[in-house]
């Protein structure tokens, strides 16, 4: 596998930093190697770009493409959405020779070309495949007691012939990365449907939209969760400035919702400062106690039994 350079997106660095800063911190705690992917611009957008001009998608895809290719990198994206983009378009143009040349003409006439010869990933499916549920368990320092809301997010999982996750109707690759965090991935109905921000949807019909929001939001309280888990910065979106909208219309919701990099930062021993849930608009104070004391507990009790086992050799003598 070739080294990694982050796709952080559009969203990311604008709405969500702490997204990104949770990545990069977690990343290298697993020793992984990376670097930005400099100069890179929006991946075009799925739900916009692609549903408007074909060509215009995959020249402006083909271009971040481009930059990695010039630096023998794989991509790796946060967002389902980038990910969706770049995959896709990667996929068509290596297969599609018509189309290959097309964008290059293109991006001949900034000096680019596009070969083909890198891959697309999501972390998601990189810590899933490339890393192990196990390793990442075994990375684990803080067990996190608690109850999760997952949401994968369409394009994480669709087209299912292209991302080869397995089922994208009970898919588990997600939820299995969620609980070796030590949390438990609650069910709830609705799981694999739209957060309701994709494809366009919030842009051209604001009010379905919430409405789909809220569908998902009624279920995931029904189902007694202390926090929803994404993949995609736009779910994150969604759910998060979500509330705040649905709070006008009287719906009190408190959901923290993370990225998967925030959770497993938090798992990892960073605190909720450091994987910045304060930069969320939904801040549930709660919640940052509940992994402040579950982090403070592990802390403790990871010193008592070290203090148990360095006496244990002295056996019959008590540990003063
Ligand atoms: S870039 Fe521009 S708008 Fe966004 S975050 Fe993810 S999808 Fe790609
Ligand atoms: S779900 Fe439906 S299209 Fe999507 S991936 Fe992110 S935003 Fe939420
Ligand atoms: C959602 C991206 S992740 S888009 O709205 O479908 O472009």
């Amino acid at each position: 596998m070739k080294e990694l350079s982050l796709f952080t997106g559009c969203l990311i660095p604008n709405r969500y930093p702490g997204i990104e800063k949770a990545t990069g911190l977690v990343l290298d705690r697993l020793g992984v190697k990376w670097s930005y992917l400099k100069e890179a611009a929006c991946c075009p957008a799925p739900g916009i770009y692609r549903s408007f001009d074909k060509i215009t998608w995959l020249t402006l895809a083909s271009r971040n493409l481009a930059l990695a290719e010039e630096k023998d990198t794989d991509i790796l994206t946060i967002c389902n959405g980038c990910f969706s983009s770049l995959m896709d378009s990667n996929n068509i143009l290596k297969n599609d020779e018509g189309l290959r040349s097309e964008v290059n003409t293109h991006l001949q006439k900034i000096g680019k070309e596009y070969n083909g010869t890198i891959e697309v990933r999501h972390i998601i499916e990189f810590l899933h495949t490339d890393i192990g549920v196990q390793k990442l368990g075994d990375a684990v320092e803080k067990p996190l007691d608690i109850r999760a809301a997952v949401h994968y997010g369409c394009h994480l999982l669709k087209p299912t012939r292209e991302r080869k996750l397995g089922s994208a109707e009970c898919p588990v690759f997600f939820d299995e990365l969620v609980e070796a965090t030590g949390a438990t991935s609650v069910p709830y109905e609705g799981k694999t449907s739209c957060c309701g921000a994709g494809g366009g949807v919030r842009s051209a019909m604001l009010e379905t939209s919430f409405k789909m929001t809220e569908y998902k939001l009624d279920r995931m309280i029904k189902a007694g969760v202390d926090c929803i888990v994404d993949a995609c910065p736009f779910c994150h979106l969604q759910y998060d400035a979500g509330q705040m909208k649905l709070k006008r219309n009287g719906k009190n919701y408190e959901i923290p919702v993370l990225h998967f990099s925030q959770l497993l930062g938090l798992a990892l021993g960073f605190t909720t400062e450091e994987m910045g849930l304060h930069l969320n608009e939904i801040v549930n104070l709660k919640f940052e106690e509940k992994i402040a004391q579950i982090q403070k507990r592990l802390l403790l009790n990871n010193f008592q039994g070290k203090i148990v086992l360095k006496n244990k050799p002295r056996s019959g003598v008590e540990p003063d």
